[in-house]
């Protein structure tokens, strides 16, 4: 019996070390082949051919989604408020960390080192319909459409001339950066003489899974089922059922995660520019979200999880290495999230009532690190504009980054899309974004590596404060069984 129990755990210890050793070897194999690629030459065309393995992984999470439709009614409530609590109070703390780097660093002093693609008569979102689309996908109007259609302001601008009306359709902030598109409709603007009338935000549908729609859905539809009593038993059965399924699922996924974050790690090193070149400002723009994401991610973080649990934070975050190294290759915290699960329930133990409440919720509204990483390049860009931030604007800017972290979404450069209603809130140019673009991939998987991190403790954190509620639980159903034996 002994050898049997030291066989086993044995088998265990090596499955669950071969995983990170398999990781690891991938992120190595991938930088070796991206550099010895790279005197090549590619085309993009060829890159993009080239990491299509890369592009593959990206593809598998929104399986995940669902699974937080399967809640216990009692524990769901603390556990909830539990969470909701964790994940303002880091964010706050991101952000204030953040400002304070910025402000001590000052990264974006002197004369402005790099000019400014012009924006034309391109319309910016403005903050107000960014912070309603933001509330439009919170609450789609069906699960089919949450699962479809994510909204997205754009504005439409009537104009007069001689006897013709016309209605333009004018894209959002991000596509100022193509000057010929910029140019031209100046160009039109300008030979028909135009008398601007109005414009006017309309909400469309810029497409894509709305992942905060769901969870929302998933959380309320899971709240209702949970507090139904006899009546709501089979549904709970169904959804414990399909959430067993999906997590099998992924249990088979996640073999192929190492494959996929090789190819994705050698084509961006194919891809990039010479890193050499990045220098001046963009370089201490650089070192202060680095500085600010270190700080947050091995200290700020891991002594709340100490002060709550008592635990051991590193020993806890040797347990997510894996995931840590995928978020660092994938650059998104949703196609992280089997290997969370994975290194949350089988390294780290922590409940599996807890991870699928959580941690779906998680890498769709906590990111502490794109906070951060929001805050401190809005300040940049003010600072490279020589606008002195006032405690008005500095506070807004802080509110505004939180809420630009809850909307973007867990996949690549999402907090450079939502950047938007930070700049928009106190006045900042919008074209300025093209500045800081071109460290943002690197940057991206930094924070998104932060924002798991973030997500991980904040389970350890939760289970440790819902552990009554857990054990009455487990009490609950111990006497279930009794009765019904
Ligand atoms: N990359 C994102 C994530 O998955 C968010 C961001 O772009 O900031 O966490």
């Amino acid at each position: 019996r002994m050898s049997s129990i030291s066989k086993a755990s044995v088998k265990g210890f090596l499955k669950r070390n071969l995983f990170v050793l398999f990781t690891i070897a991938a992120v190595a194999l991938g930088i070796i082949l991206g550099f010895a690629l790279r005197p090549y030459n590619l085309s993009l065309r060829e890159i993009k051919y080239f990491s299509f393995p890369g592009e593959l992984l990206m593809r598998i999470y929104p399986i995940v989604v669902f699974s937080i439709s399967s809640l216990d009614s009692k524990a769901s409530g603390k556990m909830g408020l539990h969470a909701v609590v964790y994940y303002m109070v880091t964010t706050v703390i991101a952000v204030f960390i953040g400002i304070v780097i910025v402000v001590i660093i000052q990264p974006g002093k002197g004369s402005r080192d790099s000019p400014v693609a012009n924006g034309g008569n391109i319309e910016p979102v403005q903050a107000t319909d960014a912070f309603l689309d933001l509330i439009r996908n919170m609450f789609p109007p069906n699960l089919v459409e949450a699962c479809f259609i994510q909204y997205k302001t754009v504005y439409k601008k009537t104009v007069h001339t001689r006897n013709v009306t016309v209605t333009l359709n004018l894209t959002d902030s991000l596509n100022v950066t193509d000057p010929a598109l910029s140019t031209n409709l100046s160009a039109v603007l300008h030979t028909i003489q135009e008398t601007v009338e109005e414009v006017v935000p309309v909400s469309g549908s810029s497409g894509g899974v709305n992942a905060l729609g769901l969870v929302v859905f998933s959380m309320c539809f899971g709240l209702v089922i949970g507090n139904m009593k006899q009546q709501g038993q089979a549904l709970r059965e169904f959804f414990d059922c399909l959430n067993e399924a999906i997590m099998r699922l992924v249990a088979i996924i996640i073999w192929y995660a190492p494959v996929g974050i090789l190819f994705l790690i050698a084509g961006k090193i194919v891809e990039m520019k010479d890193l050499a070149e990045v220098g001046g400002q963009l370089g201490m723009y650089t070192v202060s979200v680095i500085v600010g994401l270190l700080i947050h991610g091995l200290f700020v973080l891991p002594m709340l999880y100490f002060l709550v649990t008592r635990k051991n934070p590193y020993s806890f975050i040797g347990g997510l290495l894996q995931a840590l190294i995928t978020a660092l290759g994938t650059s998104s915290s949703s196609a992280t999230l089997p290997i969370t699960f994975r290194c949350l329930e089988e390294n780290n133990h922590v409940d599996k009532r807890v991870t699928r409440f959580v941690l779906p919720v998680g890498a769709t509204i906590n990111m502490d690190g794109t906070a951060l990483y929001e805050a401190v390049a809005a300040i940049f860009i003010a600072q490279v504009n020589g606008m002195e931030l006032n405690f008005g604007q500095i506070l807004t800017i802080s509110i505004t980054a939180t809420a630009a972290s809850i909307g973007a979404a867990g996949i690549p450069q999402a907090g450079l899309v939502t950047m938007v209603i930070v700049l928009t809130s106190v006045g900042l140019p919008t074209e300025d974004i093209t500045l800081i673009i071109a460290v943002d991939w690197f940057l991206d998987r930094l924070r998104t590596t932060t924002n798991v991190l973030g997500d991980s403790l904040g389970a350890g954190i939760v289970e440790h404060l819902s552990r009554k509620e857990l054990q009455n639980q487990d009490a609950e159903v111990r006497n279930c069984v009794i009765e019904e034996n």
